[in-house]
């Protein structure tokens, strides 16, 4: 009896043991499948951080950073060679532009950057888009428009191309004034043919 008593009590203890080290296992098992799950969880986080970062790049992408820039360079080439009508559809074009921008995806500084600009911008390429027949009008509004444009780029790069930023002392009735350029060659877009070549490139936006 007292045998038969002693081989339970083992048996109990080698069950218990045995309980134990299925219970380890079953332990080892979830916490494997927690880890798994944290693992898995941190992945989708991570999936989903690359996921928002490739939207944001894609936004970014969609922002029309190199239509501004292009419209803008259309105006100033127009301005150079004194035509007024070129100028004027270019800052139809520019309005266009600006009317369809999706500022979803921009940072919080781009954004404020952009609204910064984006009002004064638009209003200046409106009047040069009303008058066609008024080249030195325009050409007021442009000395603005050009200064926005400066802050564009500097907040939004230079959409891939090179670009310069001249100056005409003489421009802005002798007050000078600046305009961006993809040449590095002066075409003055405010004195036109009367002085093509006057200005210099102060700074070249890479
Ligand atoms: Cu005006």
């Amino acid at each position: 009896m007292k045998n038969i008593i002693i081989g339970f009590a083992i048996a109990a203890t080698t069950l218990a043991a045995c309980n134990n080290s299925n219970n380890d296992t079953a332990n080892a098992k979830q916490t494997d499948i927690k880890n798994d799950t944290a693992l898995a969880t941190q992945q989708q986080v991570t999936k989903d951080t690359a996921g928002t970062q490739s939207t944001t790049a894609t936004s970014e992408a969609t922002f029309p950073v190199k239509e501004i820039i292009t419209g803008y360079l259309q105006l100033k080439n127009a301005l150079a060679k004194d035509n007024g009508q070129d100028a004027a559809s270019a800052g139809n074009a520019i309005v266009a532009t600006l009317a369809k921008v999706d500022m979803k995806g921009l940072s919080d500084v781009q954004m404020k950057s952009y609204m910064n600009i984006a009002d004064d911008l638009k209003e200046h390429a409106e009047h040069i888009g009303a008058n066609a027949g008024k080249i030195e009008h325009q050409r007021e509004h442009f000395i603005m428009l050009s200064k926005d444009m400066a802050d564009f780029v500097k907040t939004f790069g230079n959409g891939g191309q090179t670009l310069y930023k001249d100056f005409c002392p003489m421009a802005n009735d002798g007050k000078g004034a600046t305009w961006i350029s993809e040449v590095k060659e002066i075409k003055n877009p405010y004195l036109g043919s009367k002085m093509p070549d006057c200005g210099s490139v102060k700074e070249t936006i890479k």
